[in-house]
């Protein structure tokens, strides 16, 4: 679509196959005035990019924030905030219709931010991102609509290490249509089984659905080899992103998966709005998920015709400021690059996993060889709701519960974890900070 094409009430605009390369270049990642500077080891200038988060200014309980609940939500950049707030303030107006300068402005905004998250994944062409709420939905529309194929006996494989939204959307499949959940397991550090996989593909595979990062864990998961081996049964492969799109460089084309989902407030970008990536062909495939406006061709009494993906998938007023927030986070991201956040994270990673260790009754559950961003332990004898109360009595946020990971905990036989997780702003201080109120824990209840 040209910025200046005039789109009909109805139109979905036209979304030509695209003129880009398969994967990301250094040039995706530039270093840019958030990040790199020259002045603090390896460019990675931490308090520089602190100093965009607003919320960080804001006392908790009398002492600084320390956000470590950064898998439940990201804090959001001024800049994120600056683009919601616009929209409102200067370009608010209904898309794909309407021939008015606002409905002109607010259709290119949100087609620029589809623009940029196809970037930012690494996907051959815009229409195959859709605009969804979240990872949650992203998946539960895979499930609705690729999943009316599916027939008695057909095979879904998820693994042990699932969120909740990856679990349940199959099982109810299954319900409806007679399929089969098959479970890959987990061992004793969290790894994903390779062997017990290639044991559980078959002929009636019909779907691969994993997280490319657990939530619960950090484990990531090994994706290549996963993709590799359902494509040998010709199964498709859904990628849950929710936990890495936030932390690792993704290239949907080099991975080759058929589906990746993610949510956009775990990016440093507003709440309501997500993605899900789909293999154009696979998507033009697919039957509607929801229907009304917006998603049409034609309607008549007798008959209706939907619109070529993605506003097939798009049914009704989206959130429009929520995909220009996310483009502004997009950039944001971008401009630090992910391949800088992965390594300012994983130092982090390894510096809290050395820290916690050392921790009298620390028991550190999910040890994988390739982890990202996240520490989930157990404090002996203490309940992980006590340990978060009196982190919270310090200005630390930290998760405790299951992390809607319920089969998970299972396995490791804890109801619940406390979980610390990191974003791009943490530093080791607040490490330290972490380090220090889990002592005093262990000194006041144990
Ligand atoms: N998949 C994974 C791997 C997740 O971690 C989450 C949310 C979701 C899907 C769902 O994302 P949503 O944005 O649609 O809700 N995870 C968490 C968490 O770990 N703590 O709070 C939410």
């Amino acid at each position: 679509m040209t910025t200046s094409a005039k789109l009909r009430r109805g139109d979905c605009p036209d979304f030509p196959a695209e003129k880009t390369r398969l994967s990301p270049s250094a040039a995706d990642f530039p270093a840019g005035k958030t990040g790199l500077s020259p002045s603090v080891p390896d460019g990675y200038d931490v308090e520089r990019i602190r100093g965009e988060f607003p919320i960080f200014r804001r006392p908790i309980r009398s002492r600084p924030l320390v956000y470590l609940d950064n898998a439940a939500t990201s804090q959001k950049p001024q800049a994120v905030i600056d683009a919601v707030s616009r929209f409102y303030t200067t370009d608010c107006a209904n898309i794909h219709r309407g021939v008015h300068l606002l409905a002109e402005r607010a259709t290119e905004a949100y087609e620029q931010a589809r623009a940029k998250v196809r970037r930012l994944l690494g996907a051959r062409r815009a229409d195959e991102i859709v605009f969804v709420r979240g990872a949650t939905e992203a998946i539960n529309l895979v499930a609705d609509s690729f999943g009316r194929r599916f027939q008695p006996g057909d095979e879904i494989v998820i693994s042990a290490l699932e969120h909740h939204s990856n679990i349940v959307p199959w099982q109810m499949l299954a319900e409806r249509t007679g399929a089969v959940l098959r479970v890959v397991p987990v061992d004793e550090r969290g790894e994903f089984l390779a062997d017990e996989y290639r044991r559980l593909l078959g002929a009636k595979t019909r779907l691969v659905a994993v997280a490319h990062v657990s939530n619960a864990l950090g484990t990531v998961l090994p994706l290549e080899e996963i993709i590799a081996l359902a494509h040998g049964h010709d199964a498709p492969v859904l990628v849950d992103g929710a936990q890495a799109a936030p932390h690792l460089p993704v290239d949907v084309a080099a991975l080759d998966c058929d589906f990746y989902a993610f949510s956009g407030h775990k990016i440093y970008g507003p709440t309501g709005i997500g993605v899900l990536y789909g293999k154009a062909a696979l998507l033009e495939s697919m039957p509607p998920y929801q229907t009304g406006g917006g998603m049409i061709r034609s309607v008549a009494f007798e008959k209706t015709t939907f619109a070529p993906v993605p506003c097939r998938f798009e049914a009704g007023t989206p959130d429009i400021a929520g995909a220009i927030g996310l483009a502004a986070a997009v950039d944001f991201v971008e401009e630090i690059g992910l391949e800088a956040i992965a390594r300012h994270e994983s130092r982090l990673l390894d510096y809290a996993t050395e820290r916690l260790s050392a921790i009298a009754g620390v028991r550190l559950i999910g040890t994988a060889s390739r982890k990202a961003s996240i520490l989930s332990f157990v404090l002996d004898g203490v309940h992980p709701h006590d340990v978060g109360t009196i982190l919270d009595a310090e200005g630390i946020a930290t998760r405790t519960g299951h992390h809607c990971a319920q089969p998970l905990m299972d396995r490791f036989g804890v109801p619940a974890t406390t979980r610390a997780s990191l974003g791009l702003y943490n530093t080791r201080d607040e490490i330290d900070a972490l380090a220090a109120g889990l002592e005093k824990v262990s000194e006041v209840l144990r």
